[in-house]
């Protein structure tokens, strides 16, 4: 009886054939292969091959802050380097969707989302300006050094001084709106360890957008983060401007696989009559969508104590 307790539960993770190849998302190099990372440790055929940022060091890279905001909520100065395998600042980089670093910061509570591209000086020294509210903030650094074609992201920690209110996550929800007027409409579902289809609608004034501007090399640029570690995901749209199949929207469609079960904060950034704007979603990621997202997972009640 025990046995098929447990056997049960396993056997979610166990079922799925073994994925094939993620077809290689068009329009960009670098990040798109996926290719076996040993610290994958997880059972489920293709997971967690790109959840990253969890880590200040990794592969002999280390993202190194030199200077941040010394006030909460006035424009600092944020400088950092990635130092390379033998700790010289790395100064050359493959560019990734279009740019050759990509910087990411958000509050851990989730909010204040910023998606940045700093200037480096020539010593490797990035910099950028930024206003950041009180709290601990993680940074996100997402780059390919030179000489390696998939990129990586680096994440560390840093801290701004003031009294922190922190945000409660945002309940579930399929549509976001703009301060000026746009709503974003989201479809699919996050299935752990699949590809999974998502796709993004915007529309403003309740008209739908189809003059979309490329941005980043894509209609749209989407970074899903983990709620309770900030694990980073990156997710590939599927078409790019000028293929001759990928429209300027409404929809912007992606394929996100995340690593495990559990909700997600989705940032989708769009570029629509110059200004690029930012649709927040928290989305909750099931093995079975249709389940209630929240169930607890069924411990075996055994009376086996594993521990002391
Ligand atoms: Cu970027």
């Amino acid at each position: 009886m025990l046995a098929l307790v447990v056997g049960g539960g396993v056997g979610a993770v166990a079922g799925p054939t073994p994925a094939p190849a993620p077809e290689a998302p068009t329009g960009t190099a670098g990040s798109a292969a996926a290719p076996p990372r040993p610290e994958d440790g997880g059972g489920t055929p293709g997971a967690a091959t790109d959840a990253g940022g969890l880590a200040v060091s990794e592969d002999g890279y280390t993202l190194d802050v030199t200077d941040t905001p010394d006030r909460a909520d006035r424009p600092g100065e944020l400088a950092f380097r990635i130092l390379g395998p033998g700790g010289a600042p790395v100064t050359a980089f493959t560019p990734t969707h279009d740019k050759p670093l990509h910087l990411i910061v958000v509050r851990r509570d989730q909010s204040g989302f910023q998606h940045l591209h700093p200037v480096m000086d020539p010593d490797g020294t990035w910099r950028t300006t930024t206003a950041l509210a009180p709290g601990d903030h993680r940074v996100f650094a997402d780059f390919a050094p030179d000489g390696r074609t998939e990129a990586m992201t680096l994440g560390r920690d840093i801290a701004v001084a003031g009294a922190y209110g922190p945000v409660p996550l945002p309940p579930p929800s399929t549509v976001a709106t703009t301060p000026d007027g746009y709503t974003v409409t989201l479809t699919g579902a996050l299935v752990p360890g699949t590809a999974s289809p998502v796709t993004l609608s915007v529309a403003r004034d309740g008209a739908p957008v189809t003059d979309l501007q490329p941005y980043l090399a894509a209609y749209g640029h989407l970074v899903a983060l983990r709620t309770g570690d900030l694990a980073y995901l990156h997710v590939h749209p599927t078409g790019s401007p000028g293929d001759g199949r990928t429209a300027a929207g409404p929809a912007i469609e992606f394929v996100a696989e995340v690593p495990s079960a559990g909700p997600y904060r989705l940032y989708l950034d769009f570029a629509h009559r110059g200004v690029v704007r930012t649709a927040e979603f928290t989305v909750v990621a099931a093995a079975d969508p249709g389940a209630p997202a929240g169930a607890p997972t069924t411990h075996a009640e055994s009376g086996a104590p594993h521990g002391h």
